[in-house]
């Protein structure tokens, strides 16, 4: 089961993202993580991401592209992934399709979190309040949101067309909102 977890920074995709691959038994694969991890550890691909990721901005779609193959490849995503935070374009999206395609393989389904825009911004200023990650100031995030309805919304008709998204109000509890996520997933 290929799944995907769509929303705005802060409404919740690693939070229910978790929740959900560990209840279907499958992994979570998120290119934030992967990419902070990146920058951790002072890689190449991290010190090109570090500069995008602290604006705000998306990482080019040539270097992630790479990023999202190597993961979709791997035996550890043979019987399914959870995709938390990618694709994030058109054409990542466009490139997922032809990865899954080579195993006939598709997107069976795209979790859309809706949450409004004040509950974003006062989330993810609770989270620099606590862990101090460093796109978490009010600069970035009024760029993320901008990015997210300009390049990452789009995705949204895409999946639309192949009749994937399910919405999901994404407001409330942790708890109550995992319940609708794993409603929508194994509906
Ligand atoms: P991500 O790591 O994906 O970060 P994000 O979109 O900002 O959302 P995040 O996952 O952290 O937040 P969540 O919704 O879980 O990306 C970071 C950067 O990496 C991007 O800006 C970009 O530069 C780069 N990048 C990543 N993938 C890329 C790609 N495919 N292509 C190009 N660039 C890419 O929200 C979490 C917060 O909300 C937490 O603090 C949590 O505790 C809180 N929360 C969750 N549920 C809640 C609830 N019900 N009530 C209250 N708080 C809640």
């Amino acid at each position: 089961m290929y799944l995907m977890i769509l929303g705005a920074p802060g409404s919740g995709k690693g939070t229910q993202g978790k929740l959900l691959a560990d209840h279907l038994g499958i992994p979570q694969v998120s290119t934030g993580e992967l990419l902070r991890s990146a920058v951790q550890r002072g890689t190449a691909l991290g010190r090109e991401a570090k500069g995008y990721m602290d604006r705000g901005l998306l990482v080019p779609d040539r270097v992630v592209v790479g990023l999202i193959k190597e993961i979709l490849e791997s035996r550890e995503a043979a019987r399914g992934v959870l995709m938390d935070g990618f694709p994030r374009t058109v054409p990542q999206a466009q490139a997922v399709d032809r990865i899954l395609a080579e195993r006939a393989a598709r997107v069976d389904r795209v979790l859309l979190l809706e949450v409004e825009e004040p509950e974003l911004v006062k989330r993810l200023l609770g989270r620099a309040a606590k862990e101090g990650r460093s796109d978490d100031n009010l600069e970035s995030i009024k760029q993320r949101l901008t990015v997210y309805h300009d390049q990452t919304a789009p995705l949204v008709a895409y999946y639309e067309k192949q009749g994937a998204v399910r919405r999901i109000p994404g407001m409330g509890a942790v708890d109550d909102i995992q319940q609708r996520v794993r409603e929508a997933a194994e509906a």
